[in-house]
């Protein structure tokens, strides 16, 4: 059986969980926080959550990629569409979601959702990062009703998950949501909040907030 090493409130670990699902594929979830310590980078070298661990024991790192692999290695349900084009703009919408709106939001995170603080400095280059993102994603997501046209796709579960989290920072550290300039997000957001799927993985991310945040605050204090 697949195994997911991470934790449920990790919005990459649960990209990855929630196409396991959609996908009907049998995983069990390996619950482990960061910081990684040796045995999960002797897992993933990065350190980074989640890891995907195949039905051969084959070791994954990188939210993509496992996504990739999962199309790829189980493609009973499609999550990708048939011809090249296609399958470039889904995964153009994933690397535009990534790089240019999650990554930005994460350096603010520390104040927005953890009670810290992050310079100007950070704020500013962040925009700038997340107003490129909100542009890419005018003007290439189509919201027909998914995000890459009217088959759900790979991209709507990115979408789904680091979105909503995109739209809280912005709020808390510009006053302002710059999603909201793109007025499908939130019915996009109700589309697949109706999903089965995602209500399992909002619902077990909900009851690990408390020990992620527990661990979190443990190992911050014994850096
Ligand atoms: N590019 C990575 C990003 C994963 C990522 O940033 N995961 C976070 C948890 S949501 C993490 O590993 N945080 C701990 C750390 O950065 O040390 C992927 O797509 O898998």
């Amino acid at each position: 059986m697949l195994r997911l090493h991470g934790f449920a409130s990790s919005n990459y670990h649960n990209v990855v969980k929630l196409v396991l699902i959609e996908k009907g594929i049998a995983f069990e979830e390996v619950t482990v926080y960061p910081p990684a310590d040796e045995a999960y980078t002797s897992k993933n070298p990065t350190g980074k959550f989640p890891c995907l661990e195949t039905e051969d024991g084959s070791l994954l790192g990188e939210s993509k990629v496992m996504l990739n692999y999962l199309e790829d290695a189980y493609p009973d349900v499609r999550l990708l569409p048939e011809d090249p084009l296609g399958r470039a703009r889904v995964r153009e919408l994933m690397e535009v979601i990534d790089l240019y709106l999650e990554l930005p939001a994460r350096t603010l995170y520390p104040e927005a959702l953890f009670g810290g603080k992050v310079s100007d400095e950070v704020k500013d280059a962040a925009r700038l990062m997340l107003i490129r993102g909100v542009t890419g994603l005018k003007q290439r997501a189509r919201f027909e009703p998914y995000i890459a046209g009217p088959e759900l796709s790979l991209a709507d579960f990115g979408a789904a998950i680091h979105l909503p989290l995109i739209s809280i920072t912005s709020k808390a550290i510009y006053g302002d949501d710059l999603l909201a300039t793109i007025p499908a997000v939130s019915a996009h957001r109700e589309l697949m909040n109706e999903r089965q799927s995602m209500q399992r993985v909002k619902a077990e991310r909900r009851d690990d907030v408390p020990h992620f945040t527990k661990h979190f605050a443990n190992a911050t204090r014994t850096r």
